[in-house]
């Protein structure tokens, strides 16, 4: 009866899990495989990304080397005044939530450094838009085949939640000591 309950808590922490990456927030690398630096356009790399409420953003450098300062607008943005900066942030692994619709701004503290570029401006967008984009229009116009394409992705979610399943369920219980 006690085994039995533990393995129904294992099961619903694990359910709660999947439900949470299901929700799938994105992590946002600012920059990429380049990472937090100097010599990477960030304009470029932000028109690659669609930036949703409950997303993060994370800047990865060389601790001492740069720092990421949360800047309050625009103004701020274009002339790299990191005076009134609200954030400032020096680990080199710095992660920001990006918690609400608008527009945020990041630059690198270092002397020098945001005016070579070394900034970041993201637009924050409502989260379910992200999550409907993905209907697949351009499928439609493939109606000679038989088989409906449109539900393969749906499947597919739900087969590789199934064939996970079990492999979470094992590496979870182990932590309940079952
Ligand atoms: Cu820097």
């Amino acid at each position: 009866m006690e085994v039995s309950k533990r393995r129904l808590l294992a099961m619903v922490v694990v359910l709660m899990v999947c439900n949470i990456k299901e929700g799938s927030a994105t992590k946002h690398i600012v920059g990429g495989s380049d990472g937090w630096d100097e010599s990477t356009d960030y304009d470029s790399w932000a028109k690659t990304q669609t930036f949703a409420v409950g997303d993060t953003l994370v800047f990865k450098y060389t601790p001492g080397l740069h720092n990421v300062a949360e800047l309050g607008s625009e103004n701020e943005y274009k002339s790299c005044d990191t005076s009134n900066a609200a954030n400032s942030m020096s680990t080199g692994n710095d992660v920001v939530k990006l918690d609400k619709v608008g527009t945020r701004y990041f630059a690198c503290g270092t002397s020098g450094h945001c005016s070579a570029g070394m900034k970041l401006k993201v637009n924050v967008v409502a989260a379910d838009k992200q999550s409907s984009s993905s209907s697949p229009t351009s499928d439609s116009s493939s109606s000679s085949s038989s088989s409906s394409p449109t539900s393969s992705s749906s499947t597919f979610g739900v087969l590789s939640g199934l064939y996970f399943f079990p492999l979470i369920v094992s590496a979870v219980l182990p932590m309940f000591g079952l």
